[in-house]
């Protein structure tokens, strides 16, 4: 497929690497670029060689936010009649494989918002997240006010949406938004190595690990804690459980098959 903003590779066989590719707008977040990205995470998570996705951007940009250009004549009407974010930016909750970020230079708005839509955060050091869109005489519209003061507490959140500024990578992993902090040179190496640990375990289990953590983000405690238990008791019924604990109990190295 011929992709004109992303571009796409597939490293090991089994992870598959998204470049977010607007360089001359720090990857600018466009209908193009989101339906793009949204049609290849599709293609991804529906490839039973991949077992985990990464997207990242430029040295200088993750994503600079949503395109302002595209955006700064649309009216209320043009917004919501045209269903404007969800009809290309929820994509990617509905992916079932893991999807990480791997952020260098700026994450702002539609840029931060999608690495939090991602399930977690590799940050290089050279990284600033932001939700600078009051600046604009908007606010978040792609989760940012809901997704980071879940990631980093009410107080850190308020600030950055009230006074749009912008945050670092060791602040970054300091309040919880990132996994991780890399040198820029070492971010590429970083998630793909974190990529390829998932990659190799069971797909079933990874996407029931995947579901589970972003049920606590729904539930009350004791229903979270019930869904995990049912997830828990089903995969005693897939071959990978029996594989797991054999190959432990047998010194030897596990085969996920991936049923
Ligand atoms: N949209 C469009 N173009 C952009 C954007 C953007 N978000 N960000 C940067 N660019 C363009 C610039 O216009 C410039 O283009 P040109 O060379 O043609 O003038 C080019 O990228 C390089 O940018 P700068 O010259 O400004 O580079 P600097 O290094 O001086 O500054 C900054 C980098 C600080 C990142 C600066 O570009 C900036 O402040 N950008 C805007 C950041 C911003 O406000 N982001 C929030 C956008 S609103 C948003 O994301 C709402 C999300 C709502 C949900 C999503 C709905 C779809």
């Amino acid at each position: 497929m011929a992709y004109e903003t992303i571009e796409v590779r597939i490293e090991a066989d089994k992870v598959g690497v998204i470049t977010l590719n607007r360089p001359k707008q720090l990857n600018a977040l466009n209908d193009q670029l989101m339906n793009e990205l949204g049609e290849m995470l599709k293609t991804f998570d529906a490839d039973e060689k991949i077992g985990c996705i990464i997207i990242t951007g430029s040295e200088k940009a993750f994503a600079a936010g949503a395109d302002i250009g595209a955006m700064a004549k649309y009216s209320f009407a043009d917004a919501y009649k045209g269903d404007y974010i969800t009809r290309n930016w929820e994509t990617i909750r509905s992916i079932r494989k893991p999807v990480i970020a791997a952020v260098s230079g700026f994450a702002l708005g539609g840029g931060c918002e999608l690495a939090m839509m991602c399930d977690f955060i590799i940050a290089a050091d050279n990284a600033k997240f932001g939700q600078p869109e009051i600046k604009l005489g908007v606010i978040p519209g792609a989760g940012g006010t809901q997704r980071l003061p879940r990631a980093v507490g009410k107080s850190k959140a308020m600030d950055m949406a009230l006074t749009a500024r912008m945050m670092d990578a060791v602040e970054a992993e300091r309040s919880g938004l990132v996994s991780r902090v890399v040198a820029l040179d070492k971010l590429m190496e970083e998630a793909l190595g974190a990529a390829l640990i998932i990659a190799n375990f069971s797909q079933i289990t990874v996407m029931a690990a995947k579901e589970s953590v972003n049920r606590a983000f729904e539930s009350s405690l004791s229903d979270g804690v019930m869904f995990e238990r049912r997830l828990f008791h089903s995969l005693f019924a897939t071959q990978d459980q029996k594989e797991g604990m054999d190959a432990f109990v047998n010194k030897r190295a596990a085969n996920f098959t991936h049923q």
